[in-house]
């Protein structure tokens, strides 16, 4: 029961994961042939980005069709080769389900051009305003506004996202069932559950002008809406008839939202992925970077802890910057990317990890704009140059928060191509890659890697790590400290999210330490990290 309380969950970004024909491109029997690489590592499952067909305006989000395989990636064959291989190893595949939106080359979005289809309301569609106002005030989550005006129809439609990712419209019951149809298709292949993308916006109450925001005018209209429940209810009925699991990602929630959408009694999400933790570096909205305190980040940290049963644990995902890179030090890559393992496999809920955080891989280090693939960066970029933001500025503003920072291909060898592609790869492999890369640090018993492993292997078999309560002890400037306890026992563990030394009260034997320590005395070198017994 609960499978997903035990596993550790592997996120693989498919484009960016194992090439496996040189065309530069990640695909599936890529993926099949490193599963040997994620049952070392210890996870008990995938959460694969979309694999579906799509056009790639946002590489996969963008969906064309929900149940072919995108030809980039492989066939049908090969995706049931996969759930099958994936399987033999104890290792089930969750699909990425993108149902907010779909791609505007979707056979729903070209038929619903034609008021006189079937599909003519599966989307947003509004007339403008004579003056050729917008249908609303709105703005998207890319930096933009989220209306874009279709010739054939004459009309406006929504898209929150990219304007070839437009909203379906849930208030058309037809949309429901056609996504229950979705589930079914896949869960009838094997798939053990879903990852729900932007899942708490499904439902917009109305279209009402928003009150103007610095960001996201309009959310007020479908953030985390009764509608979104009714919704995830009916979902999980298709769901419990296979046993399914699914993670919702739920932007901008509270604590309090985040129960009412996977509280057990409510029988919608089993758990969600909350953002708080990966605003603590940021000022207002994600493109304005501020000094990471670590003090804050411990204070939200615990605080989910304490207000949710089960958090979905995550420092790293496609959308955010590496974690050493940002939470913890370059200087100090091997001391703080060990540091970031221990929070994330020591924290109670699901760990999530995502591809290369196993190896510490880095931001990219590219130094120009056209190295970029993501659409987000490159739609942030055009509004900064309207608004006469410097070349130089705009650089720094979107190299630090470009989604490519996690997109660029797995360090697996240090010879060029990364052992990743014998082509060219679609997006540039980081130069540190001779430095940064698997086969270097499966020969360094000290490596990250191998800490990740065994990490990974204590966590599977300590019943204390993996159900045990949260006890926060110090939430310091640098020092962060809890405790797991079950059944009367208890570990401590103890972090120092800093290069300078500290002390801490905390005491124990010593279990594991990141700097190879065998006693502790309250004294924390930089980016220590210990488990006390
Ligand atoms: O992301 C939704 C989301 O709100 C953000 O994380 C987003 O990537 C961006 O940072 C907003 O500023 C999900 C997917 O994870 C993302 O890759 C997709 O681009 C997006 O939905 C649209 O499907
Ligand atoms: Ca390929």
């Amino acid at each position: 029961m609960e499978w997903w309380k035990d596993a550790i969950i592997y996120q693989i970004y498919p484009r960016s994961f194992q090439d496996s024909n040189g065309d530069g491109i990640g695909d599936i029997p890529g993926i099949i042939s490193r599963l040997d690489h994620l049952q070392e590592l210890g996870v008990g499952a995938i959460w694969l980005s979309p694999v579906y067909r799509s056009p790639n305006a946002d590489n996969g989000y963008d969906i064309s069709d929900y149940r072919e395989i995108n030809p980039e990636y492989g066939t049908m064959e090969d995706m049931e080769n996969l759930i099958a291989e994936a399987g033999k190893r104890q290792i089930r595949i969750i699909m990425d389900l993108v149902i907010n939106h779909t791609s505007t080359s979707h056979y729903w979005f070209r038929q619903s051009r034609d008021r006189t289809s079937g599909y003519a309301d599966y989307y947003y569609w509004r007339r403008g305003g004579a003056d050729g106002a917008l249908p609303n005030n709105w703005t998207g989550f890319f930096g933009e506004d989220c209306w874009e005006f279709d010739p054939e129809r004459c009309e406006y439609y929504l898209h929150l996202f990219a304007k070839s990712q437009a909203d379906l419209n849930y208030h058309n019951p037809a949309v429901l069932e056609e996504v229950k149809d979705i589930l079914r298709f896949w869960l009838r292949k094997g798939v053990a559950g879903f990852r729900c993308d932007v899942i708490n916006i499904l439902w917009k109450d109305s279209l009402e002008n928003g009150k103007k925001k610095l960001a996201l005018t309009g959310s007020e209209h479908y953030l985390s809406l009764e509608g979104t429940h009714e919704i995830l209810r009916q979902l999980r009925e298709v769901l419990d008839e296979y046993g399914a699991f699914t993670v919702g990602e739920t932007v901008f929630v509270t604590p309090g939202q985040a129960r009412e959408l996977c509280g057990r009694e409510r029988k919608e999400l089993d758990m969600v992925f909350s953002f708080e933790h990966m605003e603590c570096d940021q000022f207002l909205v994600k493109w304005l970077k501020r000094k990471f305190r670590p003090k804050a980040f411990f204070a939200c940290l615990t605080k989910w802890q304490k207000e949710l049963d089960w958090n979905a644990i995550y420092l790293e995902n496609h959308d955010q910057p590496r974690s050493i890179s940002r939470f913890g030090s370059e200087a100090h890559w091997k001391e703080s990317g060990k540091l970031l393992a221990l929070l994330a496999l020591t924290l109670r809920g699901t760990p999530f990890l995502y591809q290369g955080q196993e190896i510490g891989m880095l931001n990219f280090d590219f130094d120009r704009m056209r190295q970029l693939n993501d659409v987000e960066s490159k739609n942030v970029e055009r509004v900064l140059r309207r608004l006469h933001i410097p070349r130089k500025a705009r650089w720094r503003i979107i190299s630090r928060t470009s989604r490519d920072n996690a997109r660029t291909p797995f360090q697996w060898t240090g010879e060029p191509g990364a052992g990743f592609t014998d082509g060219r790869p679609w997006l540039g492999i980081n130069h540190n890659c001779e430095d940064i890369n698997l086969a270097r640090q499966e020969q360094d018993p000290d490596s990250i890697w191998n800490w990740y492993k065994d990490l990974a292997a204590l966590r599977n078999d300590s019943a204390v790590l993996r159900r045990g309560t949260f006890l926060p002890l110090e939430t310091g400037e640098q020092v962060f400290a809890y405790r797991r306890e079950l059944e009367g026992e208890g570990l401590t563990i103890v972090l120092n999210f800093s290069g300078k030394p500290a002390r801490t009260a905390q005491q124990g034997r010593v279990l594991r330490s990141n700097i190879g320590r065998e006693t502790f005395d309250g004294q924390l070198a930089p980016w220590e990290a210990v488990i006390l017994q």
